[in-house]
């Protein structure tokens, strides 16, 4: 592989000075190392962008890097891909930060809430595509662009760029990250998320994106399911799905995930709570829903929320997990979501009929 310093690909022609990747290379050329950092529960998009940047870093620059991982990784797909592709990730909390060492956030931005990094080192950059913007004021290097699909996919632009070779392992990640983010309907892609796809594909492991996407679940994920069918109702237009007992947080955005194909409803919500709080994932089925900053009004002071014009994601702190707690703020919530969504204050019908699932169990009605 072509070891080029930020000079070589700075001195080129006056026309590559222009190219993202030069300008995010050429800030970073005194660090003493690089770290990068993302959102919490990191997925497939922000760990996939931090792989891609950071053998750019080491490759094109020489530095050394470290990725990092804030809160846990809990859903099974991600657990096995950081498990099959042996990601080296250091959890935030036990980063020691050094003076001269710069810093890089992906597929996130900053207090944009879904974060802890904290700023005990100043942020150099910014690569994201998450429409709920954060404070980029002082930050150095900030490429945002809403238009694309995955963080993957501008990491990937970055290393065709610097004409960088990406390893097999690498390419896995990549492909896997911009698959994930864009396996909804409509993809949301844009042509940039395509490049990328087609030149990653022949240099990707099938086979392990395979074993990745059919990870083996835990039968708490499968009681999960049925208690949030069991709890799912329908007001209008939108379907709500509480789950009193989420066994890990990432479980929320796989139920809306299947709920926003019930082709009655064009809005899929579900609400769960995970040790203290309600952790609370979105879905929209209709154009320019704008889920994310309609979330973030809706969750408004009492907790932190943001994402994509069909996705979004968010938590509530609780101050209780008493029953009666919990229930006043599903209330409180539902409430804000019908107002937010211009829908009259309805009872709720549910998905299942009680009537059906005391049957389904031999029970008299
Ligand atoms: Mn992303």
């Amino acid at each position: 592989m072509s070891r080029r310093t930020a000079e070589a690909g700075l001195s080129g022609t006056k026309l590559s000075i222009a190219r993202r990747s030069d300008r995010f290379l050429s800030g970073l050329s005194e660090a003493t190392r690089v770290t990068f950092v993302s959102h919490v529960q990191p997925d497939p998009d922000s760990l996939g962008s931090m792989m891609g940047l950071a053998h750019l870093v080491e490759t094109v620059l020489d530095r050394p890097t470290r990725i990092t991982r804030d809160g846990l990784i809990s859903r099974a797909e991600n657990q096995a891909m950081v498990e099959v592709l042996e990601i080296d990730l250091i959890p935030i909390e036990e980063v020691d930060w050094h003076k001269g060492e710069k810093v890089v956030m992906v597929d996130s931005q900053p207090n944009t809430g879904r974060h802890t990094f904290n700023g005990g080192v100043p942020l150099y950059g910014v690569i994201d595509h998450h429409e709920t913007s954060g404070d980029l004021e002082h930050v150095p290097f900030v490429d945002v662009r809403q238009g694309i699909g995955a963080t993957c996919s501008m990491a990937t632009s970055y290393l065709m760029e610097q004409e960088v070779a990406i390893p097999k392992r690498l390419a896995t990640a990549l492909l896997y990250g911009i698959e994930t983010e864009l396996s909804g309907y409509p993809r949301e892609a844009s042509s940039r998320d395509d490049g990328a796809l087609l030149y990653l594909y022949p240099l990707a492991d099938k086979d392990l994106i395979a074993q990745i996407r059919n990870a083996r679940l835990p039968q708490s994920y499968f009681e999960c399911l049925l208690h949030a069918m069991q709890n799912s109702f329908i007001y209008d237009r939108l379907i709500i799905s509480w789950v009193n007992d989420l066994p890990q947080p990432e479980l929320a955005a796989e139920i809306v995930d299947f709920l926003i194909r019930f082709e009655e409803t064009d809005w899929a919500v579900c609400a769960g709570v995970y040790e203290d709080q309600l952790v609370i994932s979105v879905r929209s089925a209709v154009e320019h829903a704008r889920a994310g900053e309609m979330l973030r009004q809706v969750v408004g002071k009492l907790g932190k929320a943001g994402g994509h014009d069909r996705r979004a994601g968010g938590v509530i702190q609780l101050e209780s997990t008493a029953p009666s707690a919990i229930e006043q703020m599903q209330g409180a919530l539902r409430r804000r979501l019908l107002k937010a969504l211009h829908i009259d204050e309805c009872r709720g019908q549910r998905l299942v009929p009680k009537k059906e699932l005391l049957q389904n169990l031999g029970m008299p009605a």
